[in-house]
């Protein structure tokens, strides 16, 4: 009996430091996650500045333009934006300018026999309270002649002309899917 209780009582101190032992590693991950929400939490904030912006000029406002990057030596790519019209009347855009180089024309996208065909279009029109909406596999801006690649994270400076509301700059960002607030508008 006085055997026994000796025996615990000599165990009892021996598992509590194993248990504190425990519980310090636990804090030790605990800290080390935060580090790494910290880490994450830094990366998002930045990519954040280069995520898709939207630019108004008049009654427009032009929502998250962005652009794939090219592949390998290919010196063509491709512009998605939308532009909302929120004045009284229709507006229309007329092109896009690179002033950075190269040649860019509105493009519809249409499946014809199976096969997706491209056509130009002079011009892009915008209803009064209504939206254009270039997005894959539909109306896009096509890039010809780049000057140079279009890198993952980059941007591309673009002047669209509007017919009312006249030219506005805006940033493509240059990103393989578009960003999350793209899902938001
Ligand atoms: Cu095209």
């Amino acid at each position: 009996m006085h055997g026994l209780r000796k025996h615990l009582l000599s165990v009892k101190p021996h598992h509590f430091t194993h248990n504190s032992g425990f519980q310090d590693m636990r804090c030790k991950l605990q800290k080390l996650a935060v580090v790494f929400i910290g880490i994450w939490l830094a990366y998002t904030l930045n990519a954040g500045q280069t995520m898709a912006q939207d630019y108004s000029v008049g009654q427009l406002v032009i929502a998250d333009p962005w652009a794939p990057p090219t592949l390998g030596r290919q010196r063509i790519g491709v512009v998605y934006f939308s532009v909302r019209n929120s004045g009284a009347g229709a507006d229309r855009l007329l092109g896009v300018d690179l002033p950075q180089g190269g040649q860019a024309r509105i493009h519809t996208s249409q499946v014809q026999d199976g096969v997706m065909r491209m056509r130009p279009i002079d011009a892009a029109a915008i209803p009064a309270g209504d939206e254009l909406v270039l997005k894959p596999g539909g109306m896009h801006v096509m890039l010809n002649e780049l000057p140079g690649p279009l890198i993952e994270g980059g941007q591309l400076k673009l002047i669209l002309r509007f017919e009312k509301a006249g030219p506005v700059d805006v940033e493509a960002v240059i990103e393989k899917h578009p960003s999350a607030s793209h899902q938001d508008h």
